[in-house]
This record gives structure tokens, sequence and C-alpha cells, in this order.
């Protein structure tokens, strides 16, 4: 029995990550990221508790303390795993909540796993909420969760953010189960977007789909209103801040840049190996710049990090294969003797080292074809209080709204991109300042802390 919490997040993951020790002892870490970061003061203030899959297929895990809180695992079986985690979230709705930039399946068992696993989510969760509880549900993988939550415990107040765009109607429209989704989330009291525009598309598709009614943020249900407004997710921008002025990570990043062999300009991407985040795209545009000698190699180095993503879906496995060509085909055409023009890295890294690297690097290359957000864009900006380094956004990122100083471009356009690749590694420090110190306001101001406790003052009130 699970000692019942004022405050309640439910999440397809749990905050932390088993590891083993030396002496094959298995012990749990905080996993790194924003979200933990900017709940856990509140889950610590108010005795909160988390929900969700502790990570292994086929286990029971009781109900354990971290940190001051609550967590209560979830179980999935390895075929959930493989059918409403890998299936329905990751293969139906994460390609087509991304503008269909890889075509999503459409499997009737898939769909029947979602459902279950989300019936399992919301029981828990109606067995840890106290009465009259605040219980906040995250992202696609849970969008049934709300309304089956609030039909078995109608006292509780529930909330939804979703962490993904939220595709226009003509889009969704394509879902065979489309109108349970959106049943699902009207569960909630307020459902939450990273952008005005995702909320909006909901609301007109609740009108198309349900003929409900609505007025500026609020859609009118027979018995009840459900509010939908966005609120932009950000970054720990004070922990980044500080970081990056220990001298360890200022002595790391020096070192980066001479293993690199301290080329006049080092080019860097951050990303989950995912088709949505153009990797590929800006690979092209610098491979190209070198083919035109526009760029020589020894001058720069492009690094790219790319952290290994949902390996058992087919199209990532396909997309690592495409990537790694790409790269070899690169160096091969323009290394010389001690230089490669592209470091490529298929590996997690910790914070700190990740900090260096945002500090070491001169230009930030953040080109998705579609992002909720897009986190690393406002993390390299938190890491250049020198006002230097300069930020290449995607216009399809969330995080192009805020950050309009950014060098945006269009990253179907290649020769928009090389344009602007050249235009950044080529700007004054001036200009770069410019840009840079209005970037910084906007991430300092709206931090994590910020975004989280937005959401909860309108869930609230
Ligand atoms: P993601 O698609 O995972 O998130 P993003 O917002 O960029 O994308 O967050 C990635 C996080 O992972 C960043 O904090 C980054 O530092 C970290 N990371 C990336 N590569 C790493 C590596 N090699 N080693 C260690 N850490 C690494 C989803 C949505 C986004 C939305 C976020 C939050 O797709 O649009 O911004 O959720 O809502």
């Amino acid at each position: 029995m699970v000692s019942r919490s004022s405050f309640v997040i439910v999440a397809n993951r749990l905050p932390v990550d088993r590891t083993i020790e030396p002496d094959g002892t298995a012990s749990w870490r905080r996993s790194p990221g924003g979200l933990v970061t900017a709940i856990a003061p509140v889950m610590q203030r108010r005795k909160g508790a988390w929900l969700g899959w502790a990570g292994a297929a086929d286990e029971d895990v009781e109900p354990f303390h971290q940190d001051g809180m609550n967590l209560v695992p979830v179980p999935l079986s390895a075929r959930e795993v493989e059918n409403y985690y890998e299936g329905f979230s990751n293969a139906t709705l994460w390609p087509l909540y991304h503008d269909v930039v890889a075509p999503p399946v459409f499997h009737r068992h898939m769909w029947e796993a979602y459902r279950e696993v989300n019936e399992r989510f919301a029981a828990a969760a109606a067995e840890a909420a106290d009465e009259g509880a605040v219980v906040w549900v995250q992202d696609y993988q849970l969008q049934l969760v709300p309304a089956m939550l609030r039909k078995l415990r109608p006292d509780l107040r529930i909330g939804f953010f979703l962490h993904i765009p939220f595709p226009p109607v003509e889009l969704f429209w394509r879902l065979p189960w489309r109108r349970q989704l959106v049943e699902g989330l009207l569960g909630a009291d307020l459902v939450g977007f990273q952008l005005p525009g995702g909320a909006s598309n909901f609301r007109r598709l609740c009108r198309r789909l349900l003929g409900l009614p609505y007025k500026g943020n609020e859609i009118f249900l027979d018995d009840r209103i459900v509010r939908t407004q966005a609120f932009p997710i950000s970054v720990d921008f004070a922990e980044l801040d500080t970081m990056v002025r220990e001298p360890h990570i200022i002595t790391r990043a020096k070192e980066i840049r001479a293993e690199l062999g301290d080329p006049e300009h080092v080019l860097l991407g951050v990303d989950r190996l995912d088709y949505t985040k153009g990797i590929g795209q800006r690979l092209r545009a610098f491979g190209e710049l070198l083919k035109d000698r526009r760029v020589y190699p020894g001058e720069a180095v492009f690094v790219q990090i790319a952290t290994p993503s949902r390996e058992r879906v087919e199209q990532y496995r396909r997309l690592r294969d495409e990537i790694e060509r790409q790269v070899g085909r690169i160096n091969g055409e323009h290394s010389m003797f001690g230089h490669q023009p592209v470091q490529y890295f298929h590996q997690s890294y910790d914070r700190a080292e990740l900090a260096a690297l945002y500090l070491a690097a001169d230009v930030m290359v953040v080109t998705p074809l579609r992002d909720g957000m897009n986190l690393v864009a406002k993390e390299y900006v938190s890491c250049h209080h020198d006002l230097q380094g300069a930020l290449v956004l995607s216009e399809f990122a969330g995080a192009a709204d805020e950050l309009r100083q950014a060098y945006l471009v269009n990253p179907y356009d290649v020769e928009g991109v090389k344009r602007t690749l050249l235009a950044a590694m080529r700007a004054t420090p001036h200009e770069l300042a410019r840009r840079m110190r209005t970037m910084r306001r906007r991430v300092a101001t709206y931090d994590v802390d910020r975004w989280a406790s937005e959401f909860l003052t309108a869930l609230e009130t």
C-alpha cells in the first residue's frame, strides 16, 4: 500500500536510472534533465509522488523513496514495451505529431497495448492521490490518462503537458483512434502545450471532431471547462551559468579545442539520434561547404554528438546507418593526416562534459525538421556569459519563437543553411554579443522553475 500524496506526477519514466556499483549492488541515481530539477523542490515540499516505468521490462519494483520523493514504479511487460512504447508511442504518435517527417504506422494491437497501459497508469495514479490532490500527467505516451483518471477520481485537479508539438487538424485526422485520444486529453482541467500554435490546433480539433465550442483559451464541455494554454519549457539557467564559470569546466573546454587541433571554428550538434533532429541536413550543408572550398579542412571542425535513442525501432536503426555513412563519406573526401572535419560520437555525456562542449563551441547548430521546444538551444545560450558563440536555429524548433536573435534557418533549404553557417562563422564579436545578450535575458527570465510554477499556478486557480 502506497501512502497517498497531495501532488502526483505521472510520466512514462521514473526520474531515476538504475546503476550497478562495482560490487554488483544496484542503486538508483536521479536522471539528469530539467523536468526533475524543476519539479523536485515542489515534490519535496508537498510530499509528492512520481509514477512511472522503472526502465526494465517484466519486473516488479516496490515503491521507494529517493531525494524526498515517493517513487511508484508502474510495471511493463516486454510485449507492452514493444507495442505501447516502441510501437504506438514512438512509431505512431511521434512521427504523426512531428509533421509526418517519417511515415507513422497504424496497428490495432499497438493501440490496444497503449490503451491498456494508460489504464494501468490511471489506476496507479488514482491509488496514489490524496483527496483533492493535484495530478500532473506528462507527455504523448499518456494522453488517455486524464479522462481515465477523472472517471475513477472526479475529486482530483488534473493537468496535462505535451512536450512535443500538437499537429494541425489535417494531420491528426489520419489517426484511426483520433476521437479516443482527444477525449482522453479533455479529462484534464488544464492542457498545456509548448507553443500557442499547438494549443490552437487542439481547440480547432475539438470543435471539428466533437463540435465543442471554445472562446479564448477555454473549451466548453457540458459540465465543465477545459483550459488550454502554452507554457514553453526551459532549462535550469542558473545551474549551467554557474557551472561554466568553474575552473575545471573552463580547462576542459580549452582541452577539447586543443584535442580538435585548435581549429578557427568549432561547430557543434548535440541531439538524441532522431530523424526529427535534422542531423543529416546539417552534415550535408557542412560537407558541401568543404566541397565548394568555402570552408577549408583544418579551418573548421564539426562535432556531432548523437545520443543513442530508441534503437529497437526500425526507423532509428536505419537513421543511424545513414548518418554514419554520411560522416564516413565527408571524412573520406576531406580528411588530412591528423585532421578529420567531422567528429562523430554515438554516446551519452554527463552534464559537466556537455557544458564544456557548449563552452568550447563557436557555432551551435540546431536544425530539427520539427521540435516541440529543443532544450539544447537554450542550454547553449545559458553557457555563454562571455556573450560569444552563435546559435544557428531551425525555424521549426519551438525555441525559435523565443530566441528570435538566433541565426534562424529553414533546414530543408540546403543553400540557406550553408549561407547561415558561413554568416555565423564570420560574425564579428560585437554582432555575436548583441544577439547573445538578448537571448540570455530571455532564458534567464523564463527558466524551468518559472515553467513549472506557471503551469501549477494555472492548474490550481
Ligand atoms: P528531446 O527530443 O529529447 O525532448 P531536447 O529538448 O533537445 O530534445 O532535450 C534533449 C536533452 O538531452 C537535453 O537536455 C540535452 O542536454 C540532453 N542530451 C542530448 N544529447 C546528449 C548526450 N549525448 N549526452 C547527454 N545528454 C544529452 C523532448 C522534445 C523537445 C522538448 C523536450 C522537453 O522533443 O522538443 O524540448 O522534450 O520538453
